[in-house]
């Protein structure tokens, strides 16, 4: 089975290769870019999905993801992209100063289209703490502020494989996985 993961983000698709090895999908990327209307993730990624399955032609994933902090009011959230390139994960650390609770979620929303077909959304969560200082050289983004529960290190701090079990993507991944293998099966 093949899908095209429409992503200018080099890291997300070497963490899907590795997901998606074990259904035996292949992932074909394309650098598209796709107007990122403002709203939920799940708003994102219904629109990037339809909007690139209708460019294309053909089925696509995209995926939007974000960190929620709980004691920032969930920022940055949707804004993740955003506050990544301009505070930074050091910037971060600031707003965390003295903050106590440093419970946290990595969000990933996968939006499936085909041409013809309304997008469906695939969600996944995975809980941690914010780190209070940048740990690790490896994954990417806010990786080294995240440390997933029941781990004692950052993403970070992981190999890919490691973060590939625990991670917000796989848990969206795999659920698109498991409903994908099931759509392609019965298409004809
Ligand atoms: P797309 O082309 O797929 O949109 P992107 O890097 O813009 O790639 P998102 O909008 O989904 O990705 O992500 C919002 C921000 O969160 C962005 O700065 C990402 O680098 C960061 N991010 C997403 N997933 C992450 C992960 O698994 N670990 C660390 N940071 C992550």
């Amino acid at each position: 089975m093949k899908v095209t993961f429409i992503t200018g983000n080099q890291h997300k698709v070497k963490e899907a290769r590795g997901i998606f090895q074990q259904f035996d999908i292949r992932l074909e990327q394309v650098d598209l870019g796709y107007p990122e209307i403002q709203g939920e993730l799940t708003d994102v990624a219904c629109y990037g999905a339809k909007y690139a399955a209708k460019k294309l032609g053909k089925p696509v994933i995209v995926e939007d993801a974000g960190l929620f902090i709980k004691a920032l009011e969930w920022f940055p959230g949707t804004y993740s992209s955003y506050v990544q390139s301009t505070l930074g994960n050091e910037g971060i650390l600031k707003l965390m100063k003295n903050v106590h609770d440093r419970y946290a979620e990595f969000r990933s929303v996968i939006g499936f289209a085909t041409p013809k077909t309304e997008p469906e959304i695939f969600l996944g969560v995975v809980g941690g703490n914010i780190a209070h200082h940048e740990k690790g050289k490896r994954g990417f983004a806010y990786d080294p502020l995240f440390k997933p529960e029941s781990c004692d290190l950052t993403f970070g701090e992981l190999t890919i494989e490691k973060k590939n079990e625990l991670s917000h993507r796989r848990r969206s991944m795999e659920s698109f996985a498991h409903w994908y293998e099931d759509f392609v099966e019965n298409k004809d």
